[in-house]
C-alpha cells in the first residue's frame, strides 16, 4: 500500500531527528507562560507539535508548507474538475509531499476498497435519529465503529511500540473511507427518505458524497472537494484536533479519539459556528427584507452585539487576518453565483462586520473565519438544513486529525498530562510570594 510504503521509508529518519532534539536539547526554553494564559484558555502556549500544518496569525494555514491557493492549484484534479481529489490531499497530509495523479488515485482506490459501512451502523442511527442532532449521530456512528479497531485488537494481542502506527494507519483509512456514506446517510435519515446510500466506484471520495446527498452536477462535486480540503487541518491546538490528539495519547484507538474530537467540534465557539452563521445570515435577510443597505446592516450588527451575543463566523483565537479558507470559498461563490442573495449578503457582512467589531474594540481579530461563508455555498446548492453543516466540517476534519494521530504514534508521542495549579498558587506567584 502506497501510504504504508512512503511512511515506512520516512519514519526512521524522523525518529532519529526527534530523539536528537529531545535528548540533546530537552532543557531548551520554548516560551514563557503567563498567569493570563493559564487562566485564559491556554491561548498561544506553545506546547504541541505537528509537522502537518501550521497557522501563521498574519497569513493563515499552510498544509505541509503549502498555502491554500497552492494546495488548490497543485494537487491533482479529476479531469474537467476545478477542485482537487481529496485523496491527494490525504496523501499530502500523511506523506508531506505533493502527490502525482497516480499517488492521489491510489489513496482514492484505498478508500473505495474500504468504504462498506456495516449495516448495524445504519440500523442504530435510524433508531436514534428522530431525537438527535446530526453531530450526535455522527459522533455515535464513529464510536459504534470502534469494535472494528485493528489497533485495539493488535494492542491486546501484544504489539511492539514501534509498530503502533501501522494499525493506526489501517484504522484511519478504514474510518475515513466510510465517512462520505455515513454523512450522506445522516442527511438522508434526518431530512430525506432515510435510504441507505451507496457510493459509485466510478466517482472520487468527495464526488460520491455530493451524489449520495442528492445534489447533482459538477459544481457541487467541486464544492464538496473544496470544503473537505479546507476543513481538514488547522494545526493541533484547535478543540477538535487537540481533543482527538489528547484522547489518542492514552492509546485509545482512532474511533474513540475522533468521536471525542467531534463532540468538541459540536460546540458553537468551534465547528457549530458554521450552522450558526448561516442561521444568522438568513435571520438578517428575513428581518431586513432582503439584502440590506450598509447602514441597516451596521445598525443590526450593533444591536446584536449590544444584546451580548457574538457574530458567528468572525474572530479567531490565532488568526489576525481574513482566513484564507474563507477567501477561497468567497472566490468560488463570486465566480459561480454572484447574484445569489445570501452570497451578496455574506459579502456585505464581510464589508461591514469587521469595521463594527473594530469600533467595539473587544475581538482581537475582527476578520472572518472559515465558518463565515461555508454555509452560503451549501445553501446555494440545495443543502439547506443547516444543522447538518457541522457534520460536513467533521468529515473534512477527520483527514487532518487522523494524519496527526498516525504520526503521533510513529514518533512515540507520550500520554498528554499538563499540570494544573490552584488559584491561590497563582495569586501567590503574581504577588511574587
Ligand atoms: N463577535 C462578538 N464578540 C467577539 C467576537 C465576535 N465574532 N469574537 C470575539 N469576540 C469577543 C469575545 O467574546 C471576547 O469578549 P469577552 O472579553 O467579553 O469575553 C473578546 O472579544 C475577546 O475575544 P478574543 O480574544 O478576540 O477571541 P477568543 O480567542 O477568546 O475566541 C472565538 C475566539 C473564535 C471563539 C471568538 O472570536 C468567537 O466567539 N467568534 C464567534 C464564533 C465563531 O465564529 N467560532 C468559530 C471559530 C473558528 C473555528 O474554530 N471554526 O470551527
Amino acid at each position: 500500500m502506497i501510504l504504508h510504503d512512503k511512511l515506512s521509508a520516512q519514519i526512521p529518519a524522523w525518529r532519529a531527528r526527534v530523539k536528537a532534539l529531545t535528548q540533546d536539547h530537552s532543557e531548551a526554553v520554548v516560551d514563557r507562560v503567563t498567569v493570563g494564559q493559564v487562566y485564559g484558555g491556554m491561548r498561544d502556549i506553545k506546547s504541541l507539535v505537528s509537522d502537518i500544518s501550521y497557522v501563521d496569525p498574519a497569513e493563515g494555514i499552510r498544509l505541509r508548507g503549502y498555502t491554500i491557493p497552492e494546495v488548490i492549484r497543485q494537487l491533482p484534479k479529476p479531469s474537467g474538475a476545478e477542485m482537487p481529489y481529496v485523496g491527494g490531499l490525504y496523501y499530502l497530509l500523511l506523506v508531506g509531499e505533493m502527490p502525482t495523479d497516480e499517488q492521489a488515485l491510489a489513496v482514492e482506490d484505498e478508500w473505495k476498497a474500504r468504504s462498506v459501512v456495516p449495516q448495524h451502523i445504519f440500523d442504530f442511527l435510524r433508531v436514534i435519529a428522530p431525537m438527535a442532532h446530526p453531530m450526535q449521530l455522527f459522533s455515535q456512528a464513529v464510536l459504534a465503529l470502534q469494535s472494528s479497531s485493528l489497533f485495539t485488537r493488535k494492542y491486546h494481542e501484544g504489539m511492539k511500540k514501534d509498530e503502533y502506527w501501522l494499525p493506526m494507519l489501517e484504522d484511519s483509512l478504514n474510518l475515513t473511507a466510510k465517512l462520505p456514506t455515513i454523512a450522506a446517510f445522516i442527511y438522508n435519515v434526518k431530512y430525506r427518505t432515510g435510504a441507505v446510500p451507496h457510493p459509485d466506484p466510478e466517482l472520487d471520495w468527495a464526488a460520491n458524497f455530493a451524489r449520495m446527498v442528492g445534489v447533482d452536477g459538477k459544481e457541487y462535486e467541486d464544492v464538496s472537494r473544496l470544503y473537505f480540503i479546507l476543513h481538514s487541518d488547522h494545526e493541533l491546538g484547535n478543540v477538535s484536533a487537540h481533543v482527538t490528539h489528547l484522547v489518542a495519547s492514552s492509546l485509545s484507538d482512532i474511533y474513540y479519539a475522533f468521536s471525542a474530537g467531534l463532540n468538541g467540534l459540536a460546540g458553537p465557539l468551534h465547528g457549530l459556528a458554521n450552522q450558526e452563521c448561516l442561521a444568522w445570515l438568513l435571520e438578517v435577510h428575513k428581518k431586513l427584507g432582503g439584502v440590506p443597505t450598509r447602514e441597516q446592516l451596521r445598525q443590526y450588527t450593533w444591536d446584536w452585539l449590544n444584546s451580548g451575543r457574538v457574530i458567528p463566523g468572525y474572530g479567531h483565537a490565532v488568526l489576525r487576518v481574513p482566513d484564507p479558507r474563507f477567501v477561497a470559498q468567497l472566490e468560488f461563490a463570486k465566480k459561480h453565483f454572484p447574484d445569489d442573495e445570501i452570497y451578496r449578503l455574506a459579502a456585505l457582512v464581510f464589508d461591514v462586520v469587521p469595521e463594527v467589531l473594530k469600533e467595539q474594540g473587544k475581538a482581537k481579530n475582527p476578520a472572518p473565519n472559515v465558518d463565515a461563508i461555508s454555509g452560503t455555498l451549501q445553501y446555494h446548492y440545495g443543502v439547506r438544513e443547516f444543522d447538518f453543516y457541522t457534520v460536513l466540517f467533521g468529515v473534512g476534519r477527520a483527514l487532518g486529525v487522523t494524519a496527526n494521530v498516525v504520526w503521533a504514534r510513529a514518533l512515540g508521542q507520550p500520554l498528554e498530562r499538563p499540570k494544573s495549579l490552584t488559584t491561590k498558587m497563582l495569586e501567590e506567584l503574581a504577588d511574587g510570594g
